[in-house]
């Protein structure tokens, strides 16, 4: 079973940082991966791909071609790839095998709001080729140093997840440079737990810019609040901590922590319910188990 991620978000989230942090900690616990490269606007790649779009399609390419801006041009590579998708599964082929895949998309919000280019590619994969993909979406945690930000940036996590409808995290990046924008007007908890939107409201209308939106603000928050699903982890990706818990929560997720054991419906159940950190290490032990039974098995030759 082929298992990875999706990582989006707005464009300077972190995204490819990400990738090649998330890929260096894969490889330093023992995880073969590789990173594909979707986003045609990346150059100088930290990290080293196994598949980059840029043999399929060159932004520079097609905004002179087709006479488009650098926005345009991505939404006619993301179509072109979508009418590709050949491509990109031949490409994954030799991978799928052994190695966890992390794809590098595009920061144009509207390619995950809107339009349904990269959705398809996306839902090609997870449903068509069956992969097990969770979709890591990454916003700067600057955006929490200013409430009208804060509220764009939840409106544009609930799009992204409504859009894109697979298991879904919100990512708050660069976290280690929260301080340095000021005191946050309220603990950090707050931001993540996107619990009780009524406070920012207050916070809100003592700035005479965005009381004159008081009302739509106040929808708009209601709206967030009454869907319930946006909430959000943090990610300091120099920091190992910071980088295993997110992969704690990104392997219960997409299923990578059910892995081997999917024949014991007991031990699934009991992860299932389990938290998060409290079973991850047990679970691990569990599937390095199995894999050695597996091992033994094949190893003797052994009917099963
Ligand atoms: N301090 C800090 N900087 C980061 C972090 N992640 C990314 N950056 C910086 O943010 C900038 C944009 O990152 P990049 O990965 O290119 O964003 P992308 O456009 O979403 O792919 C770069 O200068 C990175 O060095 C982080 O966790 N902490
Ligand atoms: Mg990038």
């Amino acid at each position: 079973m082929v298992f990875g991620q999706i990582v989006i978000g707005p464009a300077g989230s972190g995204k490819t940082t990400y990738c090649n942090g998330m890929a260096q900690f894969l490889h330093l616990i023992g995880r073969k991966t590789a990173v594909i490269n979707l986003d045609p606007a990346n150059d100088n790649l930290p990290y080293e791909c196994a598949v980059n779009i840029e043999d399929l399609v060159k932004l520079e390419d097609v905004m002179s071609q087709y006479d488009l801006g650098p926005n345009g041009g991505l939404v006619f590579c993301m179509d072109y790839l979508e009418k590709n998708l050949d491509w990109l599964q031949e490409k994954l082929r030799p991978l799928i095998k052994d190695h966890y895949l992390i794809f590098d998309f595009p920061g144009q919000v509207e390619l995950f709001t809107l339009h349904s280019n990269a959705k398809n590619v996306i839902l090609e994969m997870a449903n068509k080729w069956d992969y097990r993909l969770t979709a890591v979406h990454l916003v700067d945690a600057h955006l929490c140093s200013d409430p009208g930000k804060y509220v764009s940036a939840l409106l544009v996590s609930l799009s992204t997840m409504l859009h894109l409808e697979l298991p879904h995290i919100n990512v708050l990046s660069k976290i280690d440079l929260i301080e340095s924008y000021g005191k946050l007007a309220f603990n950090l908890d707050f931001y993540t737990d996107v619990q009780d939107l009524s406070y920012l409201q207050g916070y809100l209308d003592s700035d005479p810019r965005s009381a004159k939106y008081r009302k739509l603000t106040k929808e708009l928050c209601e709206v967030v609040e009454d869907y319930g699903l946006v909430s959000f982890t943090t990610l300091n990706i120099q920091d190992k901590e910071s980088v295993m818990d997110l992969l704690r929560i990104i392997d219960k997720s997409n299923g990578y922590v059910f892995r081997g054991i999917e024949g014991n419906i007991n031990e699934f159940n009991k992860l299932a319910a389990a938290p998060t950190k409290w079973d991850y290490d047990r679970t691990m032990a569990i599937q390095e188990m199995y894999m050695r039974d597996d091992d033994d098995v094949n190893d003797s030759d052994t009917p099963r």
